[in-house]
């Protein structure tokens, strides 16, 4: 009895941590991941912490080494070349790229890399979105925005999008 007692309480006790958590983290956005096909290969999950939105993405299905991926501007994502999903998401009117003088773009993220059997599981973090409505630089415009991962290595410099070549995978960032 005692120790039902005692897994009560520290059921409770995390129970309370988790909620804390979760409302100074703000709501988790989560989005299907669809491949040119237009077939779902994995999600990505979007929470606000702090002055940080943490992205984290689960996928499969792609090729093995390492890819560009941005949000772009549109949150639409029409397969199979994804260009309504627009360019790079671009609030304050910069150059692409963390290597650009003239950079970046609010939307650029750092390269990730699928394993050799296509997985990808990430986490990404920027500070230069955020997901609180009505802020120039929320995901959540009117629209909603789009996560998209290309064919080619994004190499930080080259306007408008890192010569990272076809759009191979994208999803719809919206409430
Ligand atoms: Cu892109
Ligand atoms: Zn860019």
């Amino acid at each position: 009895m005692n120790k039902i007692l005692i897994g009560l309480s520290l059921l409770i006790v995390s129970l309370c941590i988790n909620t804390t958590d979760v409302s100074a983290k703000g709501k988790t956005i989560t989005m299907s991941i669809m491949n040119t096909d237009g077939l779902s290969i994995g999600t990505a999950s979007l929470v606000q912490d702090g002055d940080n939105v943490k992205i984290h993405l689960q996928a499969s299905q792609l090729t093995a080494g390492v890819h560009g991926i941005h949000i772009h501007e549109n949150g639409q994502c029409d397969p199979p070349d994804f260009k309504t999903a627009g360019a790079h998401f671009n609030p304050i009117n910069h150059q692409h790229g963390f290597n650009n003088p003239k950079g970046f773009h609010n939307g650029d993220l750092p390269n990730i890399e699928v394993s050799s059997d296509g997985t990808i599981d990430v986490e990404l973090i920027t500070s230069v979105v955020t997901l609180k409505k009505g802020e120039a630089n929320s995901l959540l415009k009117k629209k909603g925005t789009s996560l998209v991962i290309h064919a080619d290595a994004d190499d930080y410099v080259t306007d408008p999008a890192g010569n990272s070549g076809a759009r191979i995978a994208c999803g719809v960032i919206s409430k």
